[in-house]
């Protein structure tokens, strides 16, 4: 039985191998050079002189209660996205996704969003905030701050993203991440994942025919492959997912188990049990529940198969 696993887990590692070749092999080849006549992208990354680095600055929560003031500050940034690859990103707070922010129904939150970035305008729109957007989700000039209020009235998975246009390119440099709202009594989801595409330089050609170089989980390729997510033999593990795309739907797949329990968008109304796959939009999420039966190794991915082979790939290891 041990051997029959051992040779599953090799395989799943034959794939991951194979998958980075591919990945370098479709990042050398992809094009450039093409402007959207519909949109007015900014520069990418290729036609900037000198790219910003700069330096992330955490996001600020201070918690009074049920009142919450959060800071927040839009930055360009370079990190990594895979072994040895390093992305001129558009962030918020210096990191691709940016910080989670979780919050409990009911809270009452004022954000400020700094807006760091000497380039371009930037914005924030969160799926949580049941707000007017032309009087909320405004852009805010370089060297600015402005201030949203909002009440985490639903509880829920929800994705955060920057709203400034083109909103292609500002997701596709990497300015989103996840809202996590418990409801009183509710899980509190043991691990965060949220994917998202990379188009090579962050041309806006890519991005808008939706040819990314990697797909990966929480800003990485393959990174819980090499540093795999502990998990417990019969211990409900909840996972908080959302897909920030921009474009790919995310097809979740955890290899050896099915999903126990999902709650579509993380609503605490709505179960869906043993499901095999569950597919999250871009711009959706779930709060789903995964016991895994025997120790061992359990691959999770997204079971598009060109996406998995670009970074969409990590690993439980579940011990007794
Ligand atoms: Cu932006």
């Amino acid at each position: 039985m041990a051997a029959a696993r051992g040779k599953s887990v090799h395989t799943w590692w034959r794939w991951v191998r194979l998958g980075c070749a591919v990945a370098a092999t479709l990042a050398w080849t992809a094009g450039c050079g093409w402007q959207s006549r519909a949109v007015h992208p900014g520069k990418n990354a290729a036609e900037t002189a000198k790219p910003l680095n700069q330096r992330p600055v955490p996001m600020r929560v201070i918690r009074h209660g049920n009142h919450v003031e959060l800071e927040m500050t839009a930055e360009e940034t370079s990190i990594q996205i895979a072994d040895g690859v390093w992305y001129h990103a558009w962030t918020f707070d210096g990191t691709v996704p940016g910080p989670v922010i979780w919050l409990r129904q009911g809270d009452e939150v004022t954000l400020r969003l700094h807006n760091a970035d000497p380039h371009m305008a930037h914005a924030i729109d969160l799926h949580a905030a049941l707000v007017a957007p032309n009087q909320a989700f405004v852009d805010v000039p370089p060297g600015q701050t402005r201030t949203l209020h909002f009440t985490a009235k639903l509880p829920g998975v929800f994705m955060y993203h920057c709203a400034s246009q083109p909103m292609l390119q500002h997701i596709g440099n990497g300015m989103y991440g996840a809202v996590v709202v418990v409801p009183p009594g509710g899980p509190v989801p043991a691990y965060t994942l949220v994917q998202s595409e990379f188009y090579r330089n962050g041309d806006f050609t890519q991005m808008a025919r939706g040819r990314p170089q990697y797909v990966v989980f929480n800003g990485r390729a393959f990174q819980y492959v090499q540093h795999p997510l502990p998990a417990k033999v019969g211990k409900p593990v909840y996972i908080a997912f959302v897909n920030a795309g921009p474009n790919e739907f995310a097809a979740f797949h955890v290899v050896g188990t099915v999903l126990r329990d999902v709650m579509p968008s993380g609503s605490p109304r709505t179960h869906l049990y043993d499901l095999q796959t569950y597919t999250v939009a871009p711009g959706d999420g779930a709060l789903i529940r995964l016991v895994f039966d025997a120790p061992g190794m359990y691959p999770f991915v997204t079971h598009d198969m060109a996406d998995m082979t670009q970074g969409a790939m990590g690993m439980f290891r579940v011990t007794p």
